[in-house]
């Protein structure tokens, strides 16, 4: 029988994520596991328990990027390699990232079931902090991976109260040993739900993704002075927070100006004293702005730099504005893997561009790299609500292992099932 008849086990699969949603489950159904918290660990741990099961080796990076490996016929080869993140949004969903990581376990057990032998070993990663919430950037266990970051650098960043990526790693037991970017890997996969609305609209069940569009994150630190709110006139005033709000405010009229992809956040902010009748000394906010062009991207940076001066001298304020991830757009050189699996297997499709940040973003730099979009409820993502069915999880499920297998090579199929 033909490979094409090797499909996953969807029941599984969706019991999985259901079991694995449980560790960090919210009342409104999402998952709050934040990087390298103690359950981040339980999450790793129960991964590391099922490929071990499934019969891989388990193997850990000084980033905590975890590696499970499935050998194949021929060791020296390439593996062929899949995974994604385990660590959510403090209130994020039980599919954003564990969906790509939970579909390599499937496919692990596929295989390990039907006995079937792979020419090129076949791995599954979990990237350390994805998300880029607790610690920042976003990637980050990936980009170190691929050399965007440095390790020591990033192993010295810190979270709100202070506590740096390496004391965590260490906490949880995660602080590997293996050197950096020492894996033998030919290509990697990486399935993830669309987190976007276009294939719901679409009424496709698989996204091929071609390209990974650009982000800048910023820290904007605005410095006033702090005086009592009952006694400063107004015009005497060195507010901190009202020129922050400007500065917001415009980073909402800067995405609208670069219609029709031009994206603008602000999704966290701190203020110093925050007591209702100081005025706010200090301000510091995030800003996220994305598009797949980067010279698009380059202009609502200047854009943005240019209205921080114009607030810093007509506000009297200190405008600080910390550029410090820049991630340019990147197009996946083994998406055409994803489109033929998803012919063959007869899911309908489209071409499609990732809106989010992935790991295989970063992958890309290193081997060549595809995704697999599968539709999410109302397109909704870093939400508690996040939804997905399990006839969507399988059937990107099946393109993700087709994908692979194309790489891969079977090289025994004794007992290929139904
Ligand atoms: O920010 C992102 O796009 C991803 O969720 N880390
Ligand atoms: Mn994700
Ligand atoms: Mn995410």
């Amino acid at each position: 029988m033909s490979t094409k008849e090797l499909l996953i086990n969807g029941e599984r699969l969706w019991n999985s994520l259901m079991e694995m949603g449980k560790i960090g489950a919210t009342e409104k159904g999402g998952c709050n596991r934040l990087a390298l918290t103690e359950l981040d660990k339980q999450a790793r741990d129960l991964f590391c328990q099922w490929c071990e099961a499934a019969g891989c080796t388990i193997s850990v990076d000084k980033m905590g990027n975890i590696f499970a490996r499935r050998e194949g016929l021929d060791s020296s080869l390439g593996a062929v390699c899949t995974g994604s993140h385990l660590d959510t949004q403090p209130t994020g969903g039980k599919f954003d990232g564990v969906f790509g990581v939970l579909s390599g376990v499937e496919i692990l057990r596929t295989l390990h079931e039907g006995n079937i032998q792979t020419r090129a070993p076949i791995e599954i990663s979990v990237w350390t902090n994805e998300e880029g919430s607790r610690f920042q950037p976003a990637m980050q266990g990936s980009g170190v991976y691929v050399g965007r970051f440095d390790l020591e650098e990033e192993w010295a960043k810190k979270d709100v109260n202070g506590y740096t990526v390496k004391q965590a790693l260490e906490d949880i037991g995660y602080l590997g040993t293996e050197e950096i970017g020492s894996r033998h890997i030919q290509a990697f996969f990486e399935a993830h739900i669309e987190q976007g609305p276009i294939l719901e609209d679409e009424d496709k069940q698989i996204g091929v993704v071609r390209l990974g569009q650009g982000i800048r994150w910023y820290n904007v630190t605005v410095t006033g002075r702090e005086s009592h709110a009952g006694s400063t006139p107004m015009h005497l005033r060195a507010d901190a927070l009202a020129a922050a709000s400007n500065i917001i405010a415009q980073v909402e009229n800067i995405a609208h100006a670069h219609k029709p992809n031009g994206l603008g956040t602000t999704g966290f902010m701190q203020v110093y004293p925050n007591s209702r009748n100081t005025i706010p000394g200090t301000v510091t906010f995030s800003v996220d702005l994305r598009n797949p062009d980067p010279a698009v991207l380059a202009s609502m940076d200047r854009m943005l730099n240019e209205y921080c001066e114009k607030m810093a001298a007509e506000r009297d304020v200190d405008v600080d504005v910390d550029h410090f991830w820049y991630f340019e757009p990147v197009e996946f050189a083994a998406s055409e893997n994803v489109k033929i699996a998803a012919q063959k297997l007869g899911y309908s499709h489209m071409d499609i561009f990732a809106g989010a940040g992935h790991d295989a973003c970063y992958m890309a730099d290193i081997v060549p790299s595809g995704m697999v979009f599968t539709p999410c409820k109302d397109g909704i993502s870093h939400n508690e609500i996040e939804f997905t069915t399990p006839e969507q999880c399988e059937a990107g499920c099946n393109v993700l292992l087709h994908a692979m297998l194309e790489v891969a090579e079977v090289v025994d199929s004794k007992t290929i099932k139904n």
